[in-house]
């Protein structure tokens, strides 16, 4: 790629017309900036503590997505859904840390969706978020679903009777199938490096494959070799910290990592005035296949799906009791799906 736009950089220079001129330095602009993302993104990795079982994961990862599908799964359709916040530690033994806001709500639900859709759901999630076929429960099930019997064994307290078998039932049924397969993370090291691993593993389904991006992503962190290894003490004073920007990962998981997977991220702000603007902006910079549009506060009762051809607004159902909007925004990435996969075969 830098030795394409070299040449032809080089080729047009010697004209020094106007126009070639601006060519010019448009092309060194993005050979610049694509190096520059490059470096950046190996730095990071890098620098990062290794992740923690990485064969495992793989293993795992490989055994689910050719499970009941020996030529690789070519015809069941995948999806990798991203759910909760990643942490960012700010001591190597960590006591401290900055967090982004995520219940993990949005990704649990729409895995439930996706599944009931017919895909399979790799379910990338933060450790004690909210967990797909659970939305019934209390907040503490152990505690509060569960009484002590008489002959000093344990059982379920009726109220919550249906809640528990249903949510065991469907959990069961789905890993048992060979539908859910869920990895978790805490740290925004644990997060990027496993989905590196997760898009590598489904770069072999092409078009099947999908990547909901529903985790909230830190745009800071501290890396790994300049941070502080034990507890920060404040008997020293204010604190000052320097934060590095995460290179955005959104761009290289589309150009490098599954080319040909259909991508959808998620952006949340909590100023609806630059919420379109800036989705429009990740649309395009990221080349994402749809950017899903959020506000914080009515993030439970309405989404837009902006894309390329339009933006679409997504309403929760408000006259059936306990809908969730991940039901409709579900089915519309679905049939966005459908086409883009029928838009190959045509093609061929
Ligand atoms: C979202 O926007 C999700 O919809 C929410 C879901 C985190 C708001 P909950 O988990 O909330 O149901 O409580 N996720 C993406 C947030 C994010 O970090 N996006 C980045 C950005 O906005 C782009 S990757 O810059």
């Amino acid at each position: 790629m830098r030795l394409v736009f070299s040449l032809i950089a080089y080729s047009l220079a010697p004209l020094a017309s106007h126009f070639s001129i601006v060519i010019f330095l448009i092309l060194r602009g993005l050979e610049m900036d694509s190096a520059t993302l490059q470096e950046e993104i190996e730095s990071f990795f890098e620098s990062a503590p290794p992740l923690k079982d990485s064969a495992k994961i793989t293993d795992k990862l490989n055994q689910f997505i050719q499970f009941d599908s020996p030529s690789l799964g070519k015809g069941r359709r995948v999806v990798c859904v991203t759910s909760g916040g990643t942490t960012v530690p700010l001591e190597q033994r960590c006591v401290r840390y900055i967090d982004n806001f995520s219940s993990g709500h949005r990704g649990a639900a729409s895995t439930e969706y996706f599944i009931k859709a017919g895909y399979k759901v790799i379910f990338l999630y933060r450790r004690g978020t909210c967990q797909p076929y659970c939305s019934s429960l209390p907040e503490d099930p152990l505690l509060e679903c569960f009484e002590v019997a008489d002959d000093s064994g344990f059982q379920v307290r009726q109220s919550h009777s249906e809640a528990v078998k249903g949510g065991i039932r469907n959990h069961h049924a789905a890993v048992a199938g060979g539908l859910l397969l869920k990895l978790p993370f805490t740290t925004i090291f644990e997060y990027l490096q496993m989905l590196r691993i997760i898009a590598s593993s489904m770069r072999s389904l092409e078009r099947h494959a999908m990547f909901y991006l529903a985790a909230a992503v830190s745009d800071f962190y501290v890396p790994w070799k300049s941070m502080a290894e034990h507890k920060i003490q404040s008997a020293s004073g204010p604190l000052n910290m320097r934060l590095m920007q995460v290179p955005k990962m959104l761009s290289v998981l589309r150009t490098n990592w599954t080319p040909m997977a259909f991508c959808v991220s998620f952006k949340l702000e909590t100023d609806t005035k630059i919420l379109l603007e800036k989705a429009n902006m990740a649309l395009k910079k990221y080349k994402m296949h749809s950017v899903v549009a959020n506000e914080l506060l009515t993030r439970k009762e309405e989404v837009t799906v902006v894309t390329g051809n339009g933006n679409i607004s997504v309403r929760r159902d408000k006259t059936r009791p306990g809908s969730e909007v991940e039901d409709p925004l579900v089915e519309l990435l679905v049939n966005k799906h459908s086409t883009y996969i029928k838009d190959a075969s045509l093609s061929k």
